[in-house]
């Protein structure tokens, strides 16, 4: 299915999305933070799709707000009209990326800034080409933050540098990102399309639906002291020890066999 500025399609288990505007380094436009939330919600809801991944076309991950169709609006609209777009669009979206009960996986093709970077954190594996970077580019427009980096950045890798981060808005290379703990790990821009694909099919084809309970338990661990914490996390033990997927994994360990996957 293609949609303006976005594209999702779905193979082998395996939702892509594709930010597809690389005259303006798939900048998010009204037209594509729409796109990009329906298609999300979508991929949340569809049990077929047992991974999700996130990338950029051309030599872009996201560069975040179009900053042409923000000026245009800023000039045209009332602030009241423009601010919108956070709480109606950014929002949803870093939320229906966090809370999805299956694993994501940001393929960092190029260069994130601004709530593109902040998209990628919302994911659970970040594999980053080696020509990639980070920019945290809020407050040179001028901007606070948004799109949940506030909450996932210095948990990636703490507050002292998140804050310098988001205050010097510097770029971040693939080396650095790894060495900070943003990505999970680096590889050559040549090898880089086979390697997404290899990590996304072993997400799809592994116990994906125990992917899920543990980004539900660490996500609301990261919010809850340690008792209502363990309490979740029993929730979550039940629901999976309760699966297709966990009774066959046992059987298949005492017959010495390797667990075949069904995400059920
Ligand atoms: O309502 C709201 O707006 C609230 C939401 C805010 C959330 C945010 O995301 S705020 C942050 C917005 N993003 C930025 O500030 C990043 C702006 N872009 C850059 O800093 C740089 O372009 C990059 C560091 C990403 C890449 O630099 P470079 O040198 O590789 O490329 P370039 O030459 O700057 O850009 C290439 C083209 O893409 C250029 O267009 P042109 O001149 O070839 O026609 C440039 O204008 C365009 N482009 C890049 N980023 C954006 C963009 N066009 C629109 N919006 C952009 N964000």
């Amino acid at each position: 299915m293609t949609s303006l500025g976005v594209l999702i399609e779905v193979a082998d288990a395996v939702g892509t999305v594709t930010f597809s505007r690389p005259e303006a380094l798939n900048a998010l436009d009204d037209d594509a933070k729409s796109a990009l939330l329906t298609g999300l919600r979508d991929l949340a809801a569809d049990r077929g799709v047992r991974a999700v991944v996130l990338t950029g076309t051309g030599r872009a991950f996201c560069a975040g707000q179009d900053l042409r169709e923000h000026v245009q609006r800023l000039t045209q609209s009332s602030a009241a009209e423009v601010w919108r777009t956070v709480p109606e669009q950014y929002n949803p979206i870093a939320l229906t990326l966090h809370t999805m009960d299956k694993p994501v996986l940001a393929a960092v093709n190029g260069v994130a800034a601004g709530a593109g970077a902040s998209l990628a954190f919302l994911a659970d594996v970040r594999l980053v080409a080696t020509s990639a970077s980070f920019t945290l580019a809020f407050a040179g427009v001028g901007l606070s933050c948004d799109t949940g980096c506030s909450w996932t950045l210095p948990r990636l890798i703490g507050t002292t540098r998140a804050m310098e981060l988001l205050i010097s808005g510097r770029s971040v290379s693939a080396a650095e990102a790894l060495a900070l703990g943003i990505a999970t790990e680096v590889v050559p821009d040549e090898d880089f399309a086979d390697r997404v694909a290899v990590r996304a099919r072993a997400l799809a084809a592994g116990p994906s639906l125990a992917y899920g309970a543990i980004r539900q338990a660490v996500g609301y661990a990261a919010g809850a002291p340690l008792a209502e914490s363990l309490a979740f996390e029993a929730e979550q033990m039940r629901r999976t020890g309760g699966s297709a997927d966990h009774r066959s994994a046992v059987d298949a360990f005492l017959a010495k066999q390797r667990p075949v996957f069904t995400g059920q």
